[in-house]
């Protein structure tokens, strides 16, 4: 036969395709990453901050990495297969009659390979498309058996695994994460017991309140179908023309309007079970539960002028904030609360637990908290895992139980429902992500993709000739509730389920001064891009039923006058709330202080090193993430002469990726950013998004170009700009320290901005 080294055609610079060098690594894979030398080189004393991604997977104790592992697969040092095992010689080429002839039919190499390709894709969620998540473990705090079997909260100090997938409603796959929507906060625990998937979001209550019109609302917000517009948003016609023919939204509204709405991370939101849930104990006593998950980085979001920049300027924003805090080591935590109360309270409610656009208010019924939940390993593949991960809130265990809430009882269906087209079919529960850590048995098999190689003749039961196995649990086993329902058979609703305004007032009336105006300046946005002026005067008239203030806000915003109420569904009495002051966003700062925080420290020419370094360290020290920004990388030359890395640049940087600046002293270096509008504009936004901001030495000037005022609209000073000599550093520092763990500094808003 020919030589294999003669059929190939002498080309030298095709060298490393062919031959031995093609069969080694790759040399160019093993280099080091630029951004290591540079900082090796550098003469600064001040090194890039190692807080975000070194790319390795941190392996912690993380009870869910272990059962997986036989299906992680690394090709380190591996030879190149096809999905037979075959080792390929040639991954360049496709086979030819000829050089410059047709391919053949045989090159079985080229059609798998191309094959796979082609069919690479899988449906996105038809919902909550576009999402983020990790893996971690549920802790309990104290046993909680005398109100649940669920064997998660069988003792103190237990673990679970989860798998946390957080997401957008309205957005399709690839877009953007800053959107004004609901965020999803899904929780697939891996208990002992089975699976228990608490699909959540982070809002409390819901659009609606029949499964029967989630088709209907899902369609209206989302991308309009003739011409597939707007994405990921719900500022339209349709959106607005279905939530102002359906009264019971309104509640749910003034939360999506609410900054609630655009988080500033997936750590810092809350997420909510939304129905009323079941306990049920050995005893087979049973009491509600209401879950509440609460971030102990506290509850922080975005301002919309941000949201909207930041979607262009990452629109990855939120899934790498999440990503770099794991790969960091700062792992997000949330309390587990439940809010327990029993079938005569809830009788005694003015509302109707059932009705999933009701809170119970916290001072109704306490939260109580009973265990942590800590996120500390990213997947390591974004499709195998948070892709194909498959919640269901069909999934619960024993000592959970579902209650006749009219929207739960349809999710019960579609979760598992939709999974059939969008995993391809009924096995999707063998897919590692979803598969519980405790065996299956039973006698459903067959079906597409089956990986379970199952034993014997016997596939039913009851058998003898398997010796009656699998066997029935009996007692031991899930069993429901056993609730005693005497009534009609009817297509209908709770009376108490009409009163649609109530709530909404309660909200409304539970946030800060500041809250209100964002939510104001929120219908005004979302109105404003509605087309159709009856549907704006209907949704007034919702509002107009909700607050006064709150109704002429949004129809001053718009221009229009104040239509009549819209009528009210129901003539029973409505309940009188008092304010809920842990409703605001403002009631919940946290626990962890600046941590993970975003601080730019921006430097030109001729800056005062001695501004930056201690500062730097500081905030390090702090858990904190300064970035040196300056207008472009590679170094600057301080004042003493030495040279420092700019980190990043204005431009790559820019304000809304931050939480705080400093803006660092040096005479030339402020004058340097006063002729640089990347800076001006980085100022001006920190400014108008109420953002802290330190200004040291000469730092003045970038104030007056910026045309910032260092005072309250009042005249009084704002506690978030803080100039400080060197001299002054440290309590400076303090002083930012303290605004930055405030988040911000609404005194300063004005609407419109002045800045
Ligand atoms: Fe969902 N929802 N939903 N939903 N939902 C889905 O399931 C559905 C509702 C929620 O990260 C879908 O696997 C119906 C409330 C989250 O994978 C689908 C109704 C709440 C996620 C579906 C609701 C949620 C989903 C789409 C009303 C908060 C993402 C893909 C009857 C408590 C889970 C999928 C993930 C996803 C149906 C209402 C939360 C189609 C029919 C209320 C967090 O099955």
């Amino acid at each position: 036969g020919k030589k294999l080294a003669a059929a190939i055609p002498a080309n030298e610079n095709k060298a490393n395709e062919y031959g031995e060098a093609a069969r080694c690594p790759y040399t160019g894979a093993t280099a080091e990453p630029a951004s290591a030398s540079a900082t090796a080189s550098t003469s600064s004393e001040i090194i890039a901050s190692e807080k975000v991604g070194s790319g390795e997977p941190i392996i912690g104790e993380n009870p869910t990495v272990a059962p997986l592992d036989r299906v992680r697969v690394d090709a380190s040092d591996q030879v190149l297969t096809t999905n037979q095992g075959v080792a390929v010689a040639d991954n360049q080429h496709s086979l030819k009659i000829g050089l410059r002839g047709p391919t053949a039919m045989e090159d079985f190499i080229l059609r798998e390979k191309l094959t796979h390709f082609d069919h690479e894709r899988i449906p996105e969620r038809v919902v909550h498309a576009r999402g983020s998540a990790a893996h971690g473990y549920f802790e309990t705090y104290e046993s909680l058996t005398d109100i649940t079997r669920a064997n998660l909260f069988s003792e103190a100090g237990k673990r679970t695994p989860v798998f946390v997938r957080f997401s957008t409603v309205a957005g399709e796959r690839g877009s953007a994460d800053t959107v004004r929507d609901v965020r999803g906060f899904a929780v697939k625990f891996y208990t002992d017991e089975g699976n228990w998937d608490l699909v959540g979001n982070n809002i409390p209550v819901f659009f609606i309140q029949d499964a029967m019109k989630f088709p209907d609302v899902v369609h209206a917000v989302k991308p309009e179908p003739h011409h597939a517009m707007p994405q990921a948003s719900s500022a339209h016609d349709t959106f607005w023309d279905f939530v102002s023919l359906t009264p019971e939204s309104t509640h749910m509204l003034l939360w999506q309007m609410s900054d609630r709405a655009i988080p500033r991370s997936y750590r810092t939101m809350q997420g909510f079970g939304v129905h009323t849930f079941r306990l049920v104990n050995a005893a087979g006593e049973s009491v509600f539960c209401k879950f509440h998950w609460t971030p102990l980085a506290g509850t922080h979001s975005l301002v919309w002028d941000e949201a909207v920049k930041i979607s262009g300027a990452d629109p990855d924003f939120h899934r790498r904030d999440l990503w770099e805090a794991i790969e960091a080591g700062e792992f997000p935590e949330w309390e587990l609360g439940l809010q327990l109360f029993t079938e005569e309270q809830a009788n005694s409610f003015p509302f109707d637990v059932l009705d999933p656009t009701k809170i119970v208010p916290e001072e109704l019924v306490p939260v109580t908290r009973v265990g942590k939940m800590t996120l500390n390993r990213n997947p390591d593949n974004f499709f195998a895992e948070t892709e194909q991960v498959a919640f269901c809130t069909a999934h619960i265990v024993p000592g959970i139980d579902f209650t006749n809430d009219p929207l739960l009882q349809g999710r019960i269906h579609s979760y598992l429902d939709t999974q059939l087209t969008r995993l391809g079919g009924p096995n999707f529960h063998e897919i590692p992500i979803n598969s519980p850590i405790v065996p299956v048995f039973n006698n459903q098999r067959d079906g597409f993709h089956r990986q379970a190689i199952h034993r014997g003749r016997v596939n039913y039961e009851p058998n003898s000739l398997a010796g009656g196995c699998p066997f029935q649990a009996g007692i031991a086993g899930f069993s429901s509730f056993p609730e005693t329902i005497t009534e009609d058979k009817v297509r209908g609703k709770p009376e108490l389920f009409a009163d649609h305004y109530s709530q909404a007032r309660l909200f409304w009336q539970s946030q800060s001064v500041a809250e209100q105006l964002h939510i104001i300046a929120a219908f005004r946005f979302e109105l404003s891009r509605v087309q159709f002026p009856a549907i704006r005067q209907r949704v007034l008239s919702l509002l107009v039923n909700v607050d006064p203030i709150l109704a002429e806000g949004v129809a001053d915003g718009l221009g229009i006058d104040l239509p009549a109420p819209a009528p009210l569904a129901t003539n029973l009495p409505t309940p009188n709330y008092e304010p809920s002051p842990a409703l605001s966003l403002l009631a919940r700062p946290g626990q962890t202080r600046i941590r993970t925080r975003r601080i730019a420290i921006l430097v030109g020419n001729g800056v005062d090193a001695e501004s930056i370094a201690p500062i730097y360290e500081d905030l390090l020290e702090d858990g904190a993430v300064p970035r040196i920004v300056g207008s472009r990388l590679g170094k600057v030359t301080t004042a003493d002469g030495k040279l420092l890395d700019v980190e990043i640049s204005l431009e790559a940087g820019p304000s809304v990726l931050y939480d705080a600046v400093v803006i660092a002293a040096g005479e030339s270096s402020v004058q340097a950013l006063t002729r640089d509008a990347h800076a001006l504009d980085f100022l001006r936004q920190q400014y108008r998004h109420c953002k802290p901001i330190l200004a040291l030495g000469a730092a003045d000037q970038l104030f007056a170009k910026a045309d910032i005022l260092k005072t309250l609209p009042d005249g009084t000073d704002d506690p978030a700009i803080i100039f400080a000599g060197m001299a002054e550093l440290t309590a400076g520092l303090e002083e930012f320290k303290n605004a930055l763990a405030n988040h911000r500094s609404f005194a300063r808003e004005m609407d419109p901005p002045i800045v």
